[in-house]
C-alpha cells in the first residue's frame, strides 16, 4: 500500500518535472479528481465543451457557416508537396470564392491555382517564401500577406513550418483592366475612416477597379461593436484572429472566438460585438466593385 502510494507521488514529480521542461503542448493539470469531482467540478466551462463527445459549435446553414477548430479536417492539398488544408468555405456553400487553411511543413511548396483564378495569401503563423517566375524571392512573415493576379507564375515555400490562410476565386474581367502582384503588411496599411462606426478598418488591397474583391483587417475593443444591423448584396468570408464575442447571423447569435470561420451569403443579416478582455480582431473578404447584375 505504502509503495504504491510512493510510486503515485514519483510519477507525479515526473509529470510535473516534464511539463516545466516544455515536452508537453498543453500545460498539465494535476488535480486529482474525487469521486463525483465533475458534478462540484463541471466540464462545462468553455475551454472544456470543445472537448465534449459529439459536440461542435459549427454550424452550416443555407445564408452562413460557423467552422470552429474542433470541427477542422486537414488533408494533403492537391498538387502541394507537404502540405496539408483545410477547406473552410467553398461554392459547394454557395459562395465564389474558396476559404482554407494551409499547414505547410519543412520543405513544402505550393501549387498554383486553377487558371484565371486569383489568389490571396495572409501567413498566420511562421514564414514563407514567395518566389515569381524571374526568381525574385521574397520572405513573408506573420502579418504580412501577398495578392497574386489570375494566371501569375508563382511558388510559395516554406523550409520549417507555417500555417496560411488562403483565398481564392475567379477573377471578373472588367474593360481589360489587371491587377498586380501585391506584397504588404498589415501595419503598414492606414486606419480608414468608418463613418458611424467605431471599430478600426485597414483594406489590405487597393480599393480601384480593377480589384473585384478586397481583404478588411478590423480590430474591435472589449464592448464596441457594429453600429450598422448589415445586410447587403456582398459575400464574406471571414476568420477571427484575436478576440471573442457574439456574432449574429440571421437570427442567429453565436458565441464566437479566436479560430473560428465563418462564411456569409448575400443578403445574411449580420451583426458583431466584441466581449472578453483583448481585442477583437477578424479578417473579411468582401467582393467589391462589380456590378451584380
Ligand atoms: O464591410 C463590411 O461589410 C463589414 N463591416 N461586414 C462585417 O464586418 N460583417
Ligand atoms: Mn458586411
Amino acid at each position: 500500500m505504502q509503495s504504491l502510494f510512493l510510486f503515485s507521488i514519483t510519477i507525479c514529480l515526473l509529470r510535473v518535472a516534464v511539463a516545466q521542461e516544455g515536452f508537453c503542448s498543453a500545460p498539465e493539470i494535476l488535480i486529482t479528481e474525487s469521486t463525483y469531482g465533475k458534478v462540484t467540478n463541471p466540464t462545462l466551462s468553455p475551454s472544456h465543451l470543445q472537448d465534449l463527445p459529439g459536440f461542435t459549435r459549427s454550424v452550416y446553414k443555407r445564408d452562413h457557416a460557423l467552422i470552429t477548430p474542433e470541427s477542422h479536417v486537414f488533408s494533403p492539398l492537391p498538387d502541394w508537396s507537404n502540405a496539408l488544408g483545410a477547406y473552410l468555405i467553398t461554392p459547394a456553400m454557395g459562395s465564389h470564392f474558396a476559404m482554407y487553411l494551409a499547414k505547410m511543413q519543412g520543405n513544402s511548396k505550393s501549387a498554383p491555382p486553377p487558371n484565371d483564378v486569383e489568389r490571396f495569401i495572409f501567413v498566420i503563423q511562421g514564414e514563407i517564401t514567395l518566389t515569381n517566375v524571374s526568381s525574385v524571392s521574397q520572405t513573408l512573415m506573420v502579418d504580412t500577406y501577398v495578392y497574386l493576379p489570375p494566371n501569375f507564375e508563382h511558388s510559395i515555400t516554406c523550409e520549417a513550418s507555417a500555417t496560411l490562410v488562403v483565398l481564392e476565386r475567379r477573377y471578373v474581367n472588367l474593360k481589360n483592366y489587371k491587377t498586380e502582384q501585391i506584397v504588404g503588411s498589415t501595419d503598414e496599411q492606414p486606419l480608414l475612416e468608418t463613418p458611424g462606426e467605431i471599430f478600426d478598418l485597414r483594406k489590405l488591397l487597393p480599393t480601384s477597379m480593377p480589384y473585384d474583391f478586397n481583404i478588411h483587417i478590423m480590430d474591435f475593443q472589449p464592448g464596441e461593436f457594429l453600429n450598422v444591423k448589415e445586410v447587403h448584396y456582398n459575400q464574406h468570408g471571414l476568420l477571427l484572429l484575436e478576440g471573442q464575442g457574439i456574432y449574429r447571423l440571421g437570427d442567429n447569435w453565436y458565441p464566437v472566438q479566436a479560430g473560428d470561420a465563418i462564411w456569409m451569403a448575400p443578403f445574411v443579416p449580420q451583426w458583431y460585438a466584441a466581449l472578453g478582455k483583448t481585442r477583437s480582431r477578424y479578417l473579411l473578404y468582401k467582393d467589391v466593385n462589380r456590378n451584380p447584375l
